[in-house]
């Protein structure tokens, strides 16, 4: 009758990001059933019930939940507890900052990014998908703290004498040349790459921040968000890898839930040797756990808005033109152990 009842937790995460919350829940076994539960966050009562979410404000360290459970008589029948750290990257020793542009000039820092991709120059597009821009050096502009990718309705022939209805904006920190003796401009291996960003909404607009390897193989991709202008609320978190045998796998997970075109957010990953963490302003949204396959070569950032192709669809009439995908910044820290 003395024995105490054994509770248990669901739900928790050893880590997450400033911003982020985590919701846990209890249990106890279902013939004790009428039981009382306590929250205790860094030892201070928070709440009662049998679950909880850390609210949204808290600042970086280490937190504990303690949770008790009491019978109807008000007996203190049993208790566990949980130990979970709040990061701030730019705070954590833990973690360096190895790369970041803030965008705060009058133009694009060409150290840091190029305007295509590495097999062209001065114009390129991506025939992989169908997409129908003509990504152009002026569609990408630095002022006001930001950079804007633009997609514009124009009309534009491509070195190949080939004819294209859109521009649009690109940056890239790939290798700037088809020449591969050339560097990539900023590669890493393993980190947390976060854009904060807004998106454009309209038919046919597809805006993206991923990773490409510095081999000129196409994967792995790491897409870190990729959103369709139709379905603003929506963000598809993506992973293209090539298996032992060389042939392709593909794993995703779409999230549904904030609206990415009226205010600012973050999107990031945490990209380790055993996995890939998926954060949408601060919150775990999908993990890849499969460590055979998470990548482990150096890997390019790129941020881009294209327009059309076959997954999006081409725009309509109502798709508004010139639109902007506007990055806050781009950051990268990497993990010292
Ligand atoms: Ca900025």
């Amino acid at each position: 009758m003395n024995d105490p009842i054994a509770v248990a937790m669901s739900g928790q995460k050893p880590e997450f990001v400033v911003g982020g919350t985590m919701t846990v829940d209890v249990s106890v076994p279902p013939e004790t059933g009428n039981v009382v539960y306590v929250w205790y966050l860094n030892g201070i009562s928070v709440a009662a019930g049998t679950s909880y979410t850390t609210p949204t404000d808290l600042i970086a360290g280490v937190y504990r939940i303690d949770v008790t459970s009491f019978t109807p008589d008000g007996s203190r029948a049993g208790s566990t507890t949980y130990t979970f750290r709040v990061l701030d990257l730019d705070q954590d020793s833990n973690w360096n900052l190895v790369f970041e542009d803030e965008f705060n000039g009058t133009s694009l820092d060409t150290n840091k990014w190029t305007t295509c991709y590495w097999w062209d120059r001065d114009g390129c597009t991506n025939l992989g998908n169908n997409e129908l821009e003509w990504y152009q050096p002026d569609d990408v502009l630095v002022c006001g703290g930001t950079v804007k990718l633009r997609a514009q309705r124009r009309e534009i022939t491509a070195w190949d004498g080939t004819t294209y209805d859109y521009t649009s904006g690109m940056i890239t920190t790939g290798r700037e040349s088809s020449d591969k003796t050339l560097p990539a401009k900023f590669l890493f291996q393993y980190g947390y790459a976060e854009i904060r960003a807004r998106i454009p909404m309209g038919k046919g607009l597809w805006p993206a921040f991923w990773l490409l390897p510095a081999t000129h193989i196409s994967r792995p991709e790491i897409d870190v968000m990729e959103i369709l202008g139709d379905e603003p609320n929506t963000v598809h978190m993506n992973f293209h890898y090539l298996n032992a045998d060389e042939s392709r796998g593909d794993s995703g997970k779409v999230w549904a839930g904030t609206d990415f075109f009226t205010g600012w957010h973050t999107i990031a990953v945490d990209w380790q040797p055993d996995y890939i963490i998926w954060y949408v302003d601060g919150i775990e949204r999908w993990r890849f756990m499969d460590a055979a396959r998470v990548p482990s070569e150096p890997l390019y950032l790129i941020a881009n808005l294209a327009v059309g192709g076959d997954w999006p669809g081409s725009p309509d009439a109502s798709t508004p033109f010139p639109s902007y995908f506007e990055i806050d910044y781009i950051r990268v820290w990497t993990r010292e152990n």
